[in-house]
């Protein structure tokens, strides 16, 4: 898979991009990354890349023109039309669905949103598809962008290895994680489980399911909701489900 990434600040990436797995996915040659700079494509000698609202109002907005300058140099250099996401907290939020997706993808382009915002014909005009990290703001999209790509590239075949199978994540099955324990089997008095200490393989599968019904259900109900409507669907043979 490529990745570029168009942001006003790329040397935020480089100590992100160059640890764990991130790091691992370039040197097995699964990803590679290519930033550029915003700022490149800006207009005059200040090159500018925003303005301010028509209408008046607070803060600055980023202008079409740099950015489609800089998307199509980007898609010409790399030979051809990526999926194209635009980061903004107005966007679709990151789920584990939509990051397998773009896992899929042999190209992505991720164009990082400006802290105030951007002119709306950038994603009509360039069908990007806006994307949020969840119900906050940040102060730019560079951040959200390393979590996209955290999230999708850990999704790319061949990235993980066999035990660290991205089959077993979690939200893969819909649910939340259980709880974990390692040695030793007593820590300033708390006891790790007796079921997960006691070697029967069939009685601590039976003990995690439990954990992991009990924590959804008291953490993410929403989540339980979301599969009882998609289990609806699936009975029914609908396939307008959520
Ligand atoms: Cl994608 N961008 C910004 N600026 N803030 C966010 C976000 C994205 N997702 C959540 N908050």
């Amino acid at each position: 898979m490529r990745v570029d990434i168009l942001t006003l600040f790329p040397g935020m990436f480089a100590p992100v991009l160059g640890e764990s797995i991130l790091r691992i996915a370039q040197e097995k040659g699964r990803v590679e990354f290519h930033l550029h700079d915003l700022r490149a494509y800006g207009e005059g000698t200040r090159r500018n890349v925003d303005d301010r609202p028509y209408g008046g109002g607070p803060g600055m907005v980023l202008m079409c023109g740099p950015v489609f300058r800089a998307v199509e140099a980007i898609e010409r250099e790399a030979g051809g039309r990526a999926r194209r996401v635009l980061t903004s907290p107005q966007g679709r939020l990151l789920t584990h669905d939509l990051a397998l997706g773009l896992a899929g993808e042999g190209r992505l382009l991720i164009i990082c949103g400006h802290y105030e915002g951007y002119d709306e014909r950038i994603p009509l005009g360039l069908g990007a598809e806006e994307v949020s990290i969840g119900d906050y703001v940040l102060t730019g999209g560079e951040l959200a962008a390393m979590v996209i790509v955290d999230a999708v590239v850990r999704l790319t075949p061949g990235v993980l290895g066999d035990e660290e199978s991205s089959q077993r994540d979690c939200f893969a099955q819909g649910l939340l994680g259980y709880p974990q324990y390692t040695r030793p089997a007593e820590f300033a008095g708390m006891k790790a489980p007796e079921a997960l200490l006691s070697g029967d393989h069939a009685r601590v599968a039976e003990w995690r399911a439990a954990e992991t019904r009990l924590r959804t259900a008291q953490r993410r109900p929403d989540l339980l909701m979301r599969r009882a409507r998609i289990a609806v669907a699936d009975l029914t043979g609908r396939k307008d489900g959520p």
